[in-house]
């Protein structure tokens, strides 16, 4: 099966027999207790949702349908001019979160082809729409209105407003939003940094003939091909930066269902709204510094710790400058989780990136910086002792590199997490409506019920 609709169709029957059989016989199991201190806490520990393709082990991170990163990167094919030496492309990893397999060489390259195809004109209205936004806009709510005026295009509206499909059908017009949202994303992410670096000039175009990370890369003006080559880039630094996107792209796809964003996509999803404004939802929580702004935070953090030490390499001046922002009661960017309990092993992956490129690294001090923090902020916040996991999350890492290809504009990276982020929450939404997963609806709690069951 080469098509990855009819992959998704021919998992289906088995997968709805299964959590049908699930349902009916063992509903009461119990999956644990929710306490007080739960409800009080953001629903920490609470185990509440179902999510198909990942879960998020607190000591060895996330796994994609079982698949660490480390298989991942064994396993899935890349692009074929890298011959097997570049990364793994996200479309292998779509295909992985679809299907629960990995996708053949061939399957690969027509997921690609697919993605080229369906991605290579934005809307018109959508593109005037951008044009028309203030320059200095928050990149990713110039991302959300962008998708949430896709919703015009969605074939699943369309045909729920007709009344023409069965909720057993609902899926497949999902699907073709999703693709459809997805293969867009390339363009989408060029016209908002077109409109903050270059006054809305295209910074490159679009090749259907390549990748959906090189599209990304290209048309922020970084190939020395199909672009501008704003940073004039040689052939190889730009290939590498190709090979970041596949990289970043390919392991933020996905953190289980529980994380801001793919929580809030799942959910908007539940009332049937759409892939489009369903996923512009899961964008606007993906905006908070706590979550996927993490990553602009870290840039500021290391810029200003470096103006701010003699050397990077001064343990004690950088242990200070951290003690320094501990006591002022702000957090230490890009370490912390509220799951993960050890290094995020997609911090590793970043960190393998620039260990494979010694000497383009080698000078960059905020690169040396963010190692050596790795090493030395996890001693200084298990001192404070407030904090669960004193180790880097994967924001520590990924921002930086960006930047030190010259993508500084710090509020845009955040909009690349975007792009990746879509594959995991989006290829839920389809598997949700296969499986008829029913709108979401937790039960709150006022404080007189709460002080009823605390007996108090
Ligand atoms: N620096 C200082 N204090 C921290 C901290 C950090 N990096 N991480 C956690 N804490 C504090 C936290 O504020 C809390 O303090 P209070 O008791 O005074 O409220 C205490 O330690 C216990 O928090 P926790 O249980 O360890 O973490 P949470 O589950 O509440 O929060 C994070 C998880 C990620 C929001 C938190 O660790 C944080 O704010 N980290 C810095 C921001 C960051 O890097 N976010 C990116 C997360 C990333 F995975 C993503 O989603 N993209």
């Amino acid at each position: 099966l080469f098509n990855l609709k009819a992959a998704i169709a021919d998992a289906i029957p088995k997968r709805r027999e299964e959590l049908l059989r699930i349902k009916k016989n063992f509903s009461d199991v119990k999956v644990g207790d929710i306490t007080v201190g739960s409800v009080l806490t953001g629903m920490r520990g609470n185990q509440s949702m179902y999510w198909e393709s990942t879960t998020l082990d607190p000591n060895e991170g996330i796994r994609f349908h079982g698949r660490t990163i480390a298989d991942c990167q064994k396993m899935l094919p890349g692009a074929p001019e890298d011959n097997g030496d570049g990364e793994f492309l996200p479309e292998s990893m779509l295909w992985l979160l679809m299907t629960g397999e990995i996708p053949t060489e061939e399957q690969s390259r027509q997921l690609t082809q697919e993605l080229a195809e369906r991605g290579a004109k934005l809307p018109s209205h959508t593109e005037k729409l951008l044009t028309s936004l203030p320059r200095d806009m928050h990149p990713m709510t110039q991302l959300a209105i962008a998708l949430a005026s896709m919703n015009k295009e969605s074939i699943f509206a369309k045909k729920y407003e007709e009344g023409s499909i069965g909720k057993k059908d609902y899926w497949e017009y999902i699907y073709e939003d999703v693709l459809n949202l997805i293969a867009v994303l390339p363009r989408i992410t060029g016209k908002i940094y077109s409109s903050l670096v270059n006054d809305g000039e295209p910074l490159g175009h679009f090749n259907v003939e390549k990748d959906w990370s090189y599209n990304i890369a290209s048309l922020l003006g970084m190939t020395v091909r199909d672009s501008v080559n704003v940073h004039s880039l040689t052939k190889e630094r730009s290939n590498d930066f190709v090979n970041l996107i596949r990289l970043y792209c390919g392991i933020h796809v996905d953190h289980e269902g529980g994380n801001v964003s793919a929580h809030t996509t799942h959910l908007v999803g539940s009332a049937l709204s759409d892939p489009y404004l369903s996923y512009s939802s899961g964008i606007m929580g993906l905006a908070g510094p706590l979550h996927g702004l993490a990553a602009q935070e870290v840039v500021r953090f290391l810029v200003e710790m470096e103006n701010d030490v003699d050397s990077v390499e001064n343990v004690k001046q950088v242990e200070d400058y951290l003690w320094k922002v501990l006591n002022s009661n702000r957090v230490i960017p890009g370490y912390g989780h509220a799951v993960l309990r050890k290094p995020d092993p997609r911090f590793d992956a970043m960190l393998n990136f620039t260990e494979a490129r010694p000497q383009e690294f080698k000078s960059n001090a905020k690169v040396q910086l963010m190692k050596n923090l790795s090493k030395i902020a996890p001693r200084v916040l298990q001192k404070h002792g407030k904090t669960k996991n004193p180790y880097p999350n994967v924001d520590s890492a990924s921002g930086i590199l960006f930047h030190h290809y010259g993508i500084d504009q710090l509020l845009f990276i955040t909009v690349i997490f975007g792009c990746s982020r879509a594959m995991g929450p989006l290829s839920q939404l389809v598997w949700d409506r296969i499986l008829g997963i029913p709108i979401e609806r937790p039960k709150s709690l006022d404080l007189s019920s709460i002080k009823k069951l605390c007996k108090i």
